[in-house]
């Protein structure tokens, strides 16, 4: 099935210009001008732009946690991600402590097969030993699997304590992977958690006051420290505080490897939601880390602006009211999570480029070139060449849209971003060539995604390691 795209504007991350864009078996065949094709269907782009698809690098589809499944799943979750432009999504395999995580990627594998769009994994280390070693080993090498996540909180669960983080951080820089963290001190949050609730402090309100904005910071600069340390670049999902973006920019500024990545919810809602005097409302805003005061939204746009922050996700993980009044009782066991992966690239096109903080080849940057770069997916994905993937999108900068729960794709019955109106909306989302959303209908069928491969980036580690052993401590001279 061909496909052809005229007279758009096409927007890279780093060229702007028009052109008709020719799709053939999954890929870009050809770009240039006055194409035409006997048996394509033909979409008009004029006065549209046409951009790489969106890449969000951190959901959880169907994801099993805090005694309950995440509701949008795999077929779902990766519809409202089409809907929103978004062509491939990196979710993450969380294996159970003791579980192999061979067993747990394979379930996720499964899992995601009625996937409309293109999905990928990263692996959390959420226990350790011998074996674990050598499965990340078995990761890389035969699943191309290139990163591996770290939960710096939820103790008594998945976290990862520093011994584990110094032992995979090791492995990862040894494979050629890449580590990630969330970062937020698990001891820290354990500790505020037991001490509102023996206050009596049970609702929303106090999940803030049991993360604050230290938590996320202490934890940034250990996880930085420790792959400093050990000479392993480092990737910060869901950079949420001021401190955070500022140990980024200064280990940046000091010659080290650290990526960090922000959430569209992050950027623009902040925690007055958990003042609602409505519970329900307030419920669906938990997730960790929390909405922030904010000052610290205006220090996320800087980093964002100033290349401290690089890529932009969501952490789609949707939860829905009945699952919510689960911790009615008790804010500790409200599932954490909040939806978005259908609006991120609006709610970034909105905030962003239309009010004025970044182009739209940043906006590329940011929702797609990027993350493809550093989970080595480039030019493959995030990019419009002649022999790359034909994931893209035909953005439509002139229509109007209320963001509403009343009309997402998502299963879920609210949204972070309800109410907000935006400029600027996908119009038709490409996904391996064929089209998957147009004008509001989905036209993918679930099990259209495909699995994506992500190799080690071989050079990339080669002039790491060099950088560590020019740093190793030199024979003494007599
Ligand atoms: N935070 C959430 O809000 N949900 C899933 C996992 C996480 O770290
Ligand atoms: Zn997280
Ligand atoms: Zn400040
Ligand atoms: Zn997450």
């Amino acid at each position: 099935m061909n496909v052809l795209l005229k007279g758009g504007t096409v927007v890279t991350h780093e060229e702007t210009y028009v052109a008709d864009i020719l799709c053939t078996d999954g890929v870009i065949a050809e770009i240039g001008d006055n194409l035409s094709a006997a048996d394509a269907e033909v979409i008009d782009a004029t006065g549209k732009m046409i951009m790489p698809g969106g890449i969000d690098p951190h959901t959880h589809m169907q994801l099993p946690f805090m005694g309950t499944v995440a509701k949008d799943d795999f077929a779902t979750g990766t519809a409202a991600a089409l809907a929103g432009g978004t062509t491939t999504i990196i979710d993450f395999v969380i294996p159970s402590p003791q579980q192999s995580l061979l067993e747990a990627y394979q379930q996720w594998r499964d899992w995601a097969e009625k996937a409309h769009s293109n999905y990928t994994f990263h692996v959390a280390i959420t226990w350790w030993d011998d074996s674990v070693a050598s499965e990340m080993e078995t990761l890389v090498e035969k699943h191309g699997v290139n990163s591996f996540k770290h939960f710096m909180a939820y103790k008594n669960a998945i976290m990862a304590t520093d011994d584990i983080l110094v032992a995979s951080f090791t492995k990862c820089l040894e494979l050629g992977a890449i580590p990630t963290v969330h970062a937020e001190n698990g001891e820290l949050v354990y500790h505020l958690q037991n001490k509102l609730l023996e206050q009596g402090v049970t609702g929303p309100e106090a999940h803030p006051l049991s993360r604050p904005s230290s938590v996320e910071g202490e934890a940034a600069n250990r996880a930085i420290s420790i792959a400093k340390t050990l000479g392993a670049p480092i990737y910060l999902v869901h950079v949420s505080t001021e401190e955070a973006t500022d140990a980024i920019r200064y280990a940046k500024d000091h010659g080290h490897t650290v990526f960090g990545e922000v959430l569209a919810g992050h950027l623009v809602v902040d925690d007055s939601v958990y003042q609602d005097t409505d519970w329900g409302k307030a419920a669906a805003h938990v997730m960790s880390p929390p909405f922030r005061p904010k000052h610290h939204q205006d220090a996320l746009w800087k980093g964002v602006q100033g290349g401290a922050l690089q890529t932009t996700a969501t952490d789609h993980c949707a939860f829905c009211a009945a699952q919510k009044a689960m911790g009615q009782d008790d804010f500790t066991k409200i599932p954490n999570g909040t939806a978005g992966v259908e609006e991120r690239m609006m709610v970034l096109w909105e905030k962003g480029v239309n009010d004025g903080k970044i182009t739209p080849n940043e906006f590329v940057a940011l929702t797609s070139t990027n993350t493809a770069k550093i989970f080595n997916m480039y030019p493959q994905k995030g990019c419009i060449r002649v022999g790359a993937d034909a994931d893209l999108v035909v953005w439509d900068p002139n229509q109007s849209r209320t963001l509403s729960a009343a009309t997402h794709k998502s299963a879920i019955e609210h949204s972070i971003f309800e109410g907000m109106e935006v400029q600027g909306v996908p119009e038709t989302t490409l996904c391996n060539g064929k089209v998957a959303y147009h004008k509001g209908e989905i036209r993918s069928q679930s099990g259209d995604g495909r699995y994506i491969d992500r190799p080690t980036y071989a050079p990339f580690y080669e002039s790491l390691r060099k950088r560590k052993e020019l740093n190793q401590p030199r024979a003494v001279i007599r």
